[in-house]
């Protein structure tokens, strides 16, 4: 890296804004790369996802090629501090778990030397950029390459053209590198050519609730999958011939979610009309190929594409599926499943393909992302196939990189670390397993590492949005996707009702808090947007109550995104992971959270149960009913109205939304959000994510958390517990679990 730094030297640095500098810089640090791409191996693992939320590459790269810190010097020499590349904008190609997921784990694969290839699309535009005005969110376009995106190469030579049966498009790679012992490449496609050629990478997430929307989606899915695909063949047929037996061999691919499904179709249609397989030999080879990955069991989030609309611009991909449906009942009928099993298992049904269905019978391994959630695919949502082919399924509790959540963004921390442990822990192959057993002595350089932290996070917060938290608030945060079953929604009732006890002095001695919330919305999830704006209102009563402004504020930051997250989560004492028990597949904010010395305060649900396990449910606050205490009040009728006669805190919070001490300006949302939790709706129960029946003990433990950090050391010592046994869920631990029990790498 020694040449980097003399050309960094060199750098004539005056006059020129942050942007010139950046991409200047950036270009520097590609061209030492340059003769670093690691050549393929072998085996090599493929991930195919939609989506990839990377985040900023600047820093995390230069960290990564080590010479991180040389620039800031050098930099500073120059009068430039490095903290100006900060204006840069991040790479939102993705909404929120399932992409930054997508992300850590190709960092992690770098790090640990794997031969991890991402494949995915090139959105113009990715995540929407949101901000508030007057407490609602408005969403303006993410035009992430305004200023140019000098840590991606075009690879004109690799172009290759996507059919469809009204119009071709050219799928034009971008390899951005992914830096490690490995440098490896994430290649995403850019469609070119007619003018809806490119619209199909011009939108992440096009909205579809239109005919338009979702025939634009299905394209997307096809778009990125049949370059995969279409390359991985071509590939192995100029290297080992136009033999497809060994293809499994050299190639294993992961579906991430459903989305790239539409993979296997094209694999089976290249292999029988390219290559001359048989069709039986197709199937083979691409079960052999294939592994799925399920994120979500939320019944609206399970992708099923109808017929007609695939017959339409892809029939012979229609013609595949709907062949392996039939293969796939007469399978299950020769197994002996029953009518009713073997409906529940089909591709096809209703007129639509069931896109999980197609992907658990095409895949070798069927994978949840948290023990709890891949027992409720066995059990619940898979039972039937998992009865059927038990050993497809595993789990791969999900993890996050370390470089970026912990030594990126919390380097003081990670200096404590060092001086505890050793330095040892930062490679990819070891871990910081060695702080257990000497928290007690640290809790002081904690405390004040915590401090300095909040003081950062703090300064940003009054920055961006105008608001100042007092040095020394005790520090809660939400921050995730905003959605029903998160309970974005019971936090604010929660916050509502401390302000009530505070206001009437039923709590005293309460220590000085902050709730923080970052989110965004659906664009169209209009419910999602009321809550956005009655924690908005709560926020404006609170903050400018005088009576209780110096010991509760809560904060909505506007457009809450990976580089925000890195200064949120250092900066937090208590983590909110409060979904509805069952529906939260894993969660990974949790992680990144823990292993910056936050508690818990949580359900139990997706990984939250195994963060206790590890950390000690002593060192967390566990609250809220749990799957199964959910399953049976679903089966014994429950009654939020009841619950709202019996309590009357909760009455005041929910009836808040109605008794005019909030404004919806008149839109009529808060009504509508009241009447979702005391007579629901068409398509759903009242109070559906049970909110009314958890939030009791959601502001106890909210309480029991307020006294016991007023205690200083003993708290100290529960974060920093969290953070010695946090290890488990780094995501290189994740990926080397991948590595030994699925892809064989
Ligand atoms: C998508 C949608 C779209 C339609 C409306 C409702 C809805 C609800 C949820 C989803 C999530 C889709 C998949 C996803 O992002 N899952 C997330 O994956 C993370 C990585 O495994 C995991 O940590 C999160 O718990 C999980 O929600």
């Amino acid at each position: 890296m020694k040449k980097f730094e003399e050309e960094l030297q060199k750098l004539n640095a005056d006059n020129k804004d942050a942007i010139t500098l950046y991409r200047e810089i950036s270009e520097l640090a590609m061209e030492s790369l340059r003769e670093r791409i690691s050549p393929p191996a072998e085996r090599n693992a493929y991930y195919l996802s939609i989506e990839y939320l990377l985040g900023r590459s600047f820093y995390n790269n230069l960290m990564e090629l080590g010479v991180l810190d040389s620039t800031k010097r050098i930099l500073a020499e120059k009068g430039i501090d490095i903290n100006v590349f900060e204006e840069i904008e991040d790479a939102a190609l993705g909404n929120g778990g399932l992409g930054r997921l997508a992300a850590c784990f190709l960092d992690s694969a770098a790090a640990l030397g794997l031969p991890l290839y991402g494949y995915g699309i090139r959105y113009k535009y990715g995540l929407f950029k949101q901000k508030l005005e007057d407490g609602r969110q408005i969403e303006l376009p993410d035009d992430w390459q305004r200023y140019g995106d000098p840590w991606s190469v075009r690879r004109e030579n690799e172009k290759r053209v996507v059919e469809f049966a009204d119009f071709s498009v050219t799928a034009v790679p971008y390899d951005i590198p992914v830096i490690g012992k490995r440098v490896n490449t994430l290649r995403l496609f850019q469609a070119e050519g007619s003018d809806e050629a490119k619209k199909i990478s011009e939108w992440l997430y096009p909205p579809d609730d239109t005919e338009e929307g979702k025939l634009l989606r299905l394209r997307q899915e096809y778009f990125f999958s049949a370059a995969a695909i279409g390359e991985l063949t071509e590939r192995h047929a100029a290297r080992y011939g136009k033999n497809f037996d060994a293809f499994p061999q050299h190639n294993t691919l992961q579906l991430n979610d459903t989305h790239p499904v539409i993979a296997v179709a094209e694999l089976i249609r290249l292999l029988t009309e390219k290559y001359g397989a048989s069709f039986k030999n197709a199937v083979n080879i691409a079960k052999a190929s294939f592994n799925y990955t399920n994120h979500t069991v939320l019944p609206e989030a399970l992708e099923c594409w109808n017929e007609s609309l695939v017959k339409k611009i892809l029939p012979k991909i229609a013609d595949i599926i709907e062949r392996l449906n039939k293969i796939q009942e007469k399978e299950l009928k020769a197994l002996g499943c029953t009518k009713e099993e073997i409906a529940d298992m089909a591709i096809y049904r209703n007129g639509t393909f069931a896109m999980a269905n197609l992907a658990v019978y095409m895949s070798s391994a069927v994978n949840g992302v948290a023990a709890l959630h891949t027992e409720i695919l066995k059990n619940g949502l898979f039972r039937n196939a998992y009865r059927v082919f038990p050993d497809k399924f595993r789990n791969k509790t999900n993890g996050v990189t370390k470089r970026r959540w912990l030594m990126l963004c919390n380097p003081e921390l990670a200096d404590l670390i060092d001086k505890t442990a050793g330095k040892g822990w930062r490679d990819a192959d070891s871990d910081y397993s060695a702080l257990i057993g000497k928290t007690d002595g640290i809790t002081k350089e904690f405390t004040e590492v915590k401090s300095e932290k909040k003081r950062q996070l703090f300064n940003h917060i009054a920055k961006h949005e105008g608001i100042t938290i007092p040095n020394g608030f005790l520090v809660y945060a939400q921050v995730k996707r905003l959605h029903e079953y998160k309970r974005q929604f019971m936090t604010a009732f929660a916050i509502y009702e401390l302000y009530v006890m505070l206001k009437n002095k039923s709590i005293t001695n309460f220590y000085p808090s902050v709730f923080i919330f970052g989110a965004k919305s659906a664009p169209s999830y209009r419910r999602a947007k009321a809550i956005i704006k009655f924690i908005n209102e709560i926020a404006s009563l609170v903050n400018n109550d005088p009576e209780v402004s110096d010991k509760l504020k809560v904060v909505f930051v506007q457009n809450y995104n990976v580089s925000y997250a890195e200064k949120i989560v250092p900066g937090t004492d208590v983590s909110l992971q409060v979904s509805t028990a069952g529906l939260e597949a894993s969660g990974t904010g949790n992680m990144k959270f823990m292993m910056n010395g936050a508690v818990t305060c949580g359900t139990m649900d997706g990984a939250n149960v195994e963060i206790v396990e590890h950390a000690g449910r002593e060192n967390n606050y566990i609250f809220g009913a749990t799957v199964q205490e959910i399953e049976a009040l679903k089966n014994g009728g429950y009654n939020p109205n009841a619950v709202l006669a019996e309590n009357e805190l909760h009455r005041k919070a929910v009836e808040s939304l109605v008794d005019g001490s909030f404004s919806d300006g008149g839109t009529g949302e808060f009504k509508e959000l009241y009447n979702s939790l005391t007579v629901g709706a068409s398509w759903h129960k009242p109070d559906q994510y049970y909110i009314l029946n958890d939030l009791e003990s959601y502001v106890n433990a909210l309480l029991a958390i307020n006294r016991d950090y007023a205690e200083g050391k003993v708290f100290a010592r529960k974060q920093l517990e969290n953070v010695a046994r946090s290890s488990y869920f780094s995501s290189d631990r994740t990926i080397k679990e991948y590595a030994q029990d699925i892809w064989h790498i």
